[in-house]
């Protein structure tokens, strides 16, 4: 008997259903938040475990809790499309934003199992378990760690109650030396490609379902420590304090002062923490975090040096210290040209214009780039295009014609010609330099 056809708009009431129950597995009862290893995500983790089982692909778990299912081609031992993004969230965040790029795969998948229909290249999905990082302050853990680049100094590192990284793996049923023991051979990658919800108003302004990215903002993350000397608020007349908080005002304004000159640069201090603070006492000891990202990275590396050269100043002439620590740092990355047109062609495919658009925000893709070439599918966002935030939304519809036009790309013929050899120089738009 033949199977049914696709039906791509139920496909994406599927797919907006998971998402829906997905993000009941929270950290908070309040509010959507999943950091790495809490019991929320190790539900998730199992959850999605279970939707790829039900898909018909082989499921493991590796040692930093990412979630691969791998769905065989017609031969044995073919090489993979990678498709993933993360299943962690920022604190109080959207339900959508890597999830989609989990359940969208999945659905192809699930057709494509529906059918007994095999293709010529392998498809894993990989449910990353840490890109938001809000847990343990990490930058791209689970990806770094499946391509066996994770960094073993995060051992040491503490969360907001104080459990370290390797406690908290320990309590997850998760041996850390198990993470080196998987890298992963970026041989047997043919590319790597994610959907994921814009996070951002572009396709929503010009009334457009999907969109192909040409690129990925680069970005570093630093963590700042302000050192002035608390006192009594009553007693410490104003020329001689060295208020720690008054300090990091000025440098949170210095930091936005220094994004709003540049076109396409963006900064922000998204944390800002007063140690011990306390109504009637001049604060002693602050922290914040920085975030500053662009297209391009002469561009970021110019702000980051005039910012923190600000600070050093704005420090001095208050008299309180000043010191940072790099979280996170990542090139501005280029999507592979041959991908990006098999997206476009798979979104016309489905009869969608074919927009492109570069991406600000940052995605597990930026590191794949380091293994294999890479390229991207958005949705577009609701709600005026928020994201980070809990009223983050899609339709169904726009999330069954991305499913329509990932399936459309990986029944591509294009897409198992070979590539580019790993480490070879497959031109310009391909090199990666540390950053
Ligand atoms: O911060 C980012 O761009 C991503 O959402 N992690
Ligand atoms: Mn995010
Ligand atoms: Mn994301």
């Amino acid at each position: 008997m033949n199977a049914p056809a696709f039906d791509a708009s139920t496909a994406g009431r599927e797919v907006v259903a998971r998402a829906e129950a997905l993000a009941r597995h929270s950290d908070s009862p309040d509010h959507y938040t999943r950091t790495w290893l809490t019991p929320a995500h190790r539900a998730a983790a199992l959850q999605i475990a279970g939707w790829m089982g039900e898909a018909g692909m082989s499921v493991r778990t590796d040692g930093v809790g990412n979630v691969i299912g791998r769905y065989e081609a017609t031969a044995a031992g073919a090489t993979a499309l990678v498709t993933g993004s993360h299943f962690d969230s920022v604190r109080n965040g959207g339900k959508y934003d890597g999830i989609l790029g989990i359940l969208v795969p999945l659905a192809c998948v699930s057709e494509l199992n529906r059918r007994g229909e095999r293709l010529p290249v392998a498809i894993e999905v990989v449910a990353f378990a840490d890109e938001e990082g809000a847990r343990f302050q990490t930058s791209f853990l689970a990806s770094r760690a499946f391509l066996g680049k994770f960094d073993t100094v995060l051992l040491e590192r503490r969360d907001a109650d104080g459990v370290t990284f390797e406690e908290a793996m320990r309590a997850a049923g998760l041996d850390p030396a198990a993470i080196a023991a998987s890298p992963r051979d970026p041989e047997t990658i043919a590319a790597y490609v994610e959907v994921h919800i814009e996070q951002g108003p572009v396709l929503l302004d010009e009334g457009l379902p999907l969109g192909v990215v040409t690129g990925i903002s680069g970005g570093t993350r630093h963590l700042v420590r302000v050192a002035g000397a608390s006192g009594h608020a009553g007693t410490v007349p104003m020329p001689m304090r060295r208020d720690a908080l008054a300090a990091a005002a000025e440098m949170v304004v210095a930091v936005e002062a220094r994004a709003k000159a540049v076109p396409g640069l963006v900064g922000t201090v998204g944390i800002l923490k007063v140690k011990d603070g306390t109504g009637n006492v001049i604060p002693g000891e602050v922290e914040f975090t920085v975030d500053i990202r662009s297209g391009e990275d002469a561009a970021r590396e110019a702000a980051e040096r005039e910012v923190f050269a600000a600070f050093e100043a704005i420090a001095a002439r208050r008299g309180v210290g000043v010191t940072a620590r790099k979280n996170h740092a990542v090139r501005a990355t280029p999507c592979s040209p041959r991908i990006q047109d098999l997206l476009a062609d798979s979104v016309a495919a489905v009869g969608a214009p074919v927009r492109k658009l570069p991406s600000g925000a940052g995605h597990d893709a930026m590191v794949m780039a380091e293994a294999t070439e890479v390229g991207m599918l958005f949705i577009r966002c609701g709600a005026g295009g928020v994201s980070h935030n809990p009223a983050e939304t899609v339709t169904a519809q726009d999330v069954g014609l991305a499913v329509a036009a990932m399936l459309a790309f990986l029944r591509a013929p294009g897409l198992s010609a070979s590539r580019a050899p790993a480490g070879s120089a497959p031109g310009p738009a391909f090199v990666r330099r540390p950053a």
